[in-house]
């Protein structure tokens, strides 16, 4: 398998479920913002130019939860997720994919408002609403983090979607003060060994 990647980003996420796996993997390395993300090569595995991607054999793909969700289908042996016939299984669906359809959209906006943008046209309110958004989407992970280490019963790729989530709202400048049960989590998630080694790529 190959994965394109760049620290700092999604990519990631697939390069800690491959550590987690113990699978082989080599690496395309990028770095955000780098003009070889909008070369043409480049937009034939991802046409907006964006990591993670994966090439399996023939198989080309983009979208992290995607690409998770293939790797643990083909080359996971079920490890990592509850078993489909579970009454986990909805809620790890769940969990995985609050990830990018509630956390990121404001965590996105945030990153174009304080990062992406040139000063000139950043917009402090769009920055504090976006802010504002995600602290309130992190109250329910929170809540589901109520006397359980992870989100499910035992760590699975829910908690590298969502869990890497908390770890970046952390990084974004998010106070988590409030959020002991998140810091927490971070804390146990940040230990992980293939998390470390994901890191450091
Ligand atoms: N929903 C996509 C988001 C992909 C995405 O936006 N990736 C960002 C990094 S986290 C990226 O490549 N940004 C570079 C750019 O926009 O130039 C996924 O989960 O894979």
């Amino acid at each position: 398998m190959k994965l394109y990647f760049a620290p700092n980003s999604r990519a990631v996420r697939i390069a800690w479920l491959l550590e987690e796996l113990g699978l082989d993997y080599d690496l395309e390395r990028f770095q955000l913002g780098q003009p070889e993300m909008r070369a043409p090569d480049y937009l034939n595995v991802h046409p907006m130019g964006r990591v993670p991607a994966l090439q399996d054999g023939d198989t080309v793909m983009f979208e992290s939860g995607a690409i998770i969700q293939y790797i643990l289908a083909r080359h996971a042996k079920g490890r990592l997720q509850p078993s489909e016939d579970s009454a986990e299984f909805p809620i790890y669906l769940q969990w995985f994919h609050y990830c990018e359809g509630m956390v990121m959209p404001p965590m996105n906006s945030i990153v174009v408002e304080t990062i992406l943008l040139p000063p000139d046209r950043r917009s402090e309110v769009h920055a504090r609403r976006a802010t504002k958004l995600l602290g309130q989407m992190l109250v329910a992970i929170e809540q589901r983090l109520e006397g359980r280490d992870y989100l499910v019963d035992d760590f699975t790729a829910a908690d590298i979607m969502t869990g890497h989530a908390c770890l970046m709202s952390g990084r974004v400048g998010v106070d988590l003060s409030a959020l002991p049960n998140i810091r927490a989590y971070n804390a146990r998630l940040a230990e992980r060994p293939a998390l470390v080694r994901a890191l450091a790529l």
